[in-house]
């Protein structure tokens, strides 16, 4: 029996995978919809409604809610839960969870006759949880910033950043000193999970740790100096760092009420971001995943540690070892979507006809479309910039200035990692051979797509399997994230994309 079971509790959902490793398929997976499947917690994107634009929290009893229906699902399904011989999952990064001092004692003796939410209904000493969507945290950035300096991105990987849960500790210690102190134990949304399967306290990994602004990165292990700087006492609240590859614990005899053998063991959960990296069998340096969605990210492993001189990209622990880079541009798809609406073309032109129509380099007219306030780079203002006179232009050169003025700023703002033999392209827009062939000549390239959807499912199921079953990652990687669509690089056009970097850095200043 080979089978591992992957977690993915996203922003908007909690999926659940089953691989059968030896035969290298997919057996069973599940999906709870916060919005669609658990109405009662009035967070039809996952997140609670506040009058704060820049707040953005969600209700971890409503994770936990998810996680009883989710398992249900994959048993009234008949998936092959008996089977399963190892646990690992993936959070959404940054979410930081707040628990009591009664949270040990309802860990220690979950009662298989309720259901989780009502059993840790009292855990909590922040009824809700700060999530990556936050941006109230500006003055407390600064705080950090001041405290420690250029060395938080030196030792940790990343400076001081909004969304990041260091300075959202710090925000909740300000506002709310007496919750605060009343707090025993803080987890991320990955470890917290991992916990609850458990019935004890989950480490935190490393991948998922570097997502604080308080894992020292250099050293494994909570930066003190960091921690000081955010909050008081804050190093006895942390759980644990983890090694990268081990095992959290046994899973707890609550869970054999779906059909899960008790006692299994149960790997550290990781950040969605690092889980991805391994579903999309990118663990090792020289491969970059470029995933376009709503926001657009590029991520990929590192051969060493080092960090980005701009200050943008983050680096994260490896699962699978080492370290990986990070940079998320937040300007994606809606800002692709919105150029498309705005020239009036449907998607078969935008993808392709545009492309056809126009030459590589576009005689030099280049586009940045940002909609939304951009965070690579950060602090400009919103709107679209171009170097030609944009709306009087035909669509065609409108849609490749945008396309390419997006491709050649996730390559600049990732030259800083390295040199990538492979780029490989998840996510809606990755059906687009204008912006895949793009992509391979700014890059200068191969791209692949593959046939994963549910990368970061899949990689937790994968890092299982590695973790607690002593499949490697390239075997895992040849079964599970076979190429589908490969796109070459054209050499004649790497000269033309080089020259228009300083029409790109005028455009970003
Ligand atoms: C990464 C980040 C997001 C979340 C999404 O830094 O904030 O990608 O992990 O779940």
């Amino acid at each position: 029996m080979s089978h591992y079971l992957g977690f993915d509790s996203s922003t908007q959902s909690l999926k659940a995978l089953i691989i059968d490793a030896a035969a290298g398929k997919i057996a069973a997976s599940a999906i709870v919809h916060f919005g669609k499947d658990l109405p009662q917690y009035a967070s039809p994107d996952g997140v609670l409604a506040h009058a704060d634009p820049a707040v953005k929290h969600a209700d971890p009893l409503m994770w936990l809610a998810a996680l009883d229906l989710v398992l249900k699902r994959l048993a009234d399904a008949g998936a092959p839960l008996a089977a399963v011989r190892g646990i690992s999952g993936s959070g959404q990064q940054h979410g930081s969870v707040y628990l009591n001092a009664t949270a040990t004692a309802t860990f220690a003796h979950l009662d298989p006759a309720r259901e989780l939410s009502a059993q840790f209904a009292g855990a909590f000493s922040r009824s809700t949880s700060p999530i990556w969507m936050d941006s109230s945290t500006t003055s407390e950035v600064r705080e950090l910033d001041d405290a420690i300096g250029k060395r938080l991105q030196d030792d940790t990987g990343s400076p001081a950043i909004e969304r990041f849960s260091g300075p959202q500790i710090r925000r909740f210690f300000k506002t709310d000193p007496a919750a605060y102190a009343a707090t025993v134990r803080i987890h991320l949304v990955s470890s917290f999970l991992a916990s609850v399967l458990i019935g004890g306290d989950a480490p935190i990994d490393h991948g998922d740790g570097a997502g604080m602004n308080l894992l020292n990165l250099r050293t494994g292990k909570w930066d003190a100096a960091s921690a000081d700087a955010t909050a008081p006492g804050l190093l006895a609240k942390l759980p644990r760092v983890g090694e990268t590859g081990s095992i959290a614990g046994k899973l707890a005899h609550y869970f054999a009420k779906y059909g899960l053998p008790a006692g299994i063991p149960v790997a550290l959960w990781t950040g969605d971001n690092p889980a991805s990296l391994i579903g999309m069998g990118a663990h090792r340096p020289g491969k970059a995943v470029v995933s376009l969605g709503t926001s657009d990210t590029v991520f990929a492993a590192l051969d060493k540690f080092h960090t980005d001189p701009d200050g943008y990209g983050h680096v994260f622990g490896n699962p699978a070892g080492g370290f990986m880079s990070l940079a998320c541009f937040k300007n994606g798809s809606l800002a692709r979507d919105r150029v498309r609406t705005e020239t009036g073309v449907d998607w078969k032109f935008f993808d392709a006809t545009a492309f056809e129509q126009t030459k590589p380099g576009n005689e030099g007219r280049l586009a940045l479309p940002w909609f939304e306030h951009e965070i690579t780079p950060s602090g400009r203002p919103i709107g679209l910039r171009a170097n030609f006179d944009f709306p009087a232009a035909p669509a065609a050169v409108r849609i490749r200035a945008t396309v390419e003025g997006q491709v050649l700023s996730r390559a600049a703002h990732s030259a800083w990692v390295g040199k990538f033999d492979t780029i490989r392209v998840t996510g809606g827009a990755s059906r687009s051979r204008g912006i895949l062939q793009t992509l391979a000549d700014v890059f200068q390239a191969t791209v692949e797509t593959i046939a994963v959807t549910d990368s970061a499912a899949l990689g937790a199921a994968l890092i299982a399997a590695h973790d607690t079953g002593g499949y490697s990652f390239d075997a895992l990687a040849a079964q599970f994230c076979p190429t589908v669509e490969t796109v070459l690089p054209r050499p004649e056009n790497a000269a033309v994309y080089r020259d228009l970097l300083p029409a790109l850095a005028s455009l970003e200043k």
